[in-house]
């Protein structure tokens, strides 16, 4: 049975990753697991330039295996899609999700909640063994609330909200939010493609 090597050193991507995964039977080890230790520059353009450049960087050391990553973020629509690709680096890549939701949520100081809509978007890539790439995008619609809530997740789902629940996604249960992700949505496509392929 082939193995996927996941191309993040997000913790909390890899937690959701592998509860979608968890009905395919495939082996799924983080590149920490395989032994991969990698710097990699993302200096694409979009998330699915930098989820290519991440998966084809540890591809390019693990060549007999499957290399799936994800690069996401939030947009925000009145702040012109910031923080987006920069998610991660936004503030700082050390400055804490507590400093950065509270900014964001300042940063919209009096604005109405229908200019306040936001999506998290991902881009998935995987590369096969025969450097076949493929990608997938996944997006969840919602809108910036006006204080953080929440302990699950990660990042920025205390301050994302979805209609639908009426509470943000870090009040979600981990399997509710796979459900309607960003990240379910997108893996779930490369999952099936991989499945093809196997
Ligand atoms: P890897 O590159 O190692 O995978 P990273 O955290 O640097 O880890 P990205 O460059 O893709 O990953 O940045 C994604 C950022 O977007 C992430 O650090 C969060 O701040 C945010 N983000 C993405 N998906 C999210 C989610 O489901 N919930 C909350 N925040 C999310």
């Amino acid at each position: 049975m082939s193995r996927i090597i996941f191309a993040t050193g997000n913790k909390g991507k890899m937690n959701e990753i592998r509860m979608i995964l968890a009905d395919t039977g495939l082996e799924i080890v983080s590149m920490k697991d395989a032994g991969i230790e990698l710097d990699i520059v993302e200096d694409g353009t979009t998330f699915e330039e930098n989820a290519r450049i991440k998966a084809r960087a540890v591809a390019a050391a693990a060549p007999d295996d499957i290399v799936v990553a994800d690069d996401s973020g939030l947009e925000i629509d009145y702040l012109n899609k910031e923080p987006g690709i920069y998610s991660a680096r936004y503030m700082g890549e050390d400055t804490s999700y507590d400093v950065k939701n509270q900014n964001l949520i300042d940063r919209l100081e009096g604005v109405p909640k229908e200019q306040r809509t936001a999506r998290f978007v991902c881009a998935m890539a995987a590369v096969f063994p025969n450097g076949e790439t493929i990608t997938a995008r996944g997006t969840i619609e919602g809108y910036i609330g006006w204080e953080p809530a929440g302990e699950n997740g990660f990042g920025y789902d205390p301050i994302f909200y979805v209609d639908e629940y009426g509470c943000s996604t870090a009040e979600l249960s981990p399997e509710a939010k796979n459900e309607i992700s960003h990240r379910g949505k997108a893996l779930r496509a490369i999952r099936d493609e991989v499945m093809k392929r196997i």
